[in-house]
């Protein structure tokens, strides 16, 4: 996928080969979801629940379901909101379900700016210390983390199962 929005950037391919390409990455997606339900501990016991959304004005969702996947066969509840999932959503769908954990993702740097309108909000409301935050997709870095105040980051879905892990933990 990567290699894809390299081409898209530089003109070699368009938008309708970019969709295709993302809508064989999730098939291949599904396909991997068997085996992780067979291989994975999701059924063992629950651990903690985390909610997934992509930040709204955001369409893409693959690494956020990738992430979803293994976080899921590692014992978590997930509350997967899909996509474009606007901040007020996300806030009170995470107080009905009574998460531990929001994982943001967000794969534009238009869309990122959400992220620390949510710590904010979560912040006005009171609520701050009810969640951790967890915040990744690609144009999301470790320091910018950490300048808007989230509890955790990962570059990819296996440091993602990682770190949901210590901040139950916290
Ligand atoms: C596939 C794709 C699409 C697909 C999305 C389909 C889908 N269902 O997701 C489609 C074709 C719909 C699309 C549309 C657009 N796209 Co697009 N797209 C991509 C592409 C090629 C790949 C993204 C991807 O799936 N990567 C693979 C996954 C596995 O990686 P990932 O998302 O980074 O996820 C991993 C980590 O980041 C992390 N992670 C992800 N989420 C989370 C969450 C948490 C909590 C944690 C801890 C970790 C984590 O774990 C994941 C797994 O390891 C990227 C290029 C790129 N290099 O990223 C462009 C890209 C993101 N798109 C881009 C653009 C511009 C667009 C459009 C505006 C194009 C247009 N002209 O319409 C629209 C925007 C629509 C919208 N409003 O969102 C730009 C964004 C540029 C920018 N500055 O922000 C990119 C970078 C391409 C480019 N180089 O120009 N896109």
């Amino acid at each position: 996928m990567e290699t894809v929005g390299c081409n898209f950037e530089s003109g070699k391919i368009f938008l309708p080969e970019m969709m295709e390409s993302a809508e064989a990455m999730n098939a291949g997606v599904e396909v991997f979801k068997t085996f992780i339900a067979e291989k994975g501990t999701g059924a063992l016991h629950n651990i903690g629940k985390i909610l997934l959304a992509t930040i709204q004005g955001d369409m893409h969702d693959i690494g956020k379901n990738i992430v979803k996947l293994l976080i899921s066969g590692s014992a978590f509840e997930v509350i997967d909101l899909g996509k474009d999932v606007k901040i007020s959503k996300i806030i009170d769908e995470a107080e009905e379900k009574e998460v531990n954990i929001i994982g943001l993702s967000a794969l534009m740097t238009t869309t990122m700016g959400y992220m620390p309108e949510i710590i904010e909000e979560l912040s006005e409301l009171g609520l701050r210390k009810e969640f951790k935050v967890m915040v990744g997709g690609a144009p999301v870095t470790e320091e910018w983390a950490k300048e808007i105040g989230a509890d955790g980051y990962a570059k990819e879905a296996v440091g993602a199962v990682r770190v949901a892990k210590e901040l139950l933990r916290k």
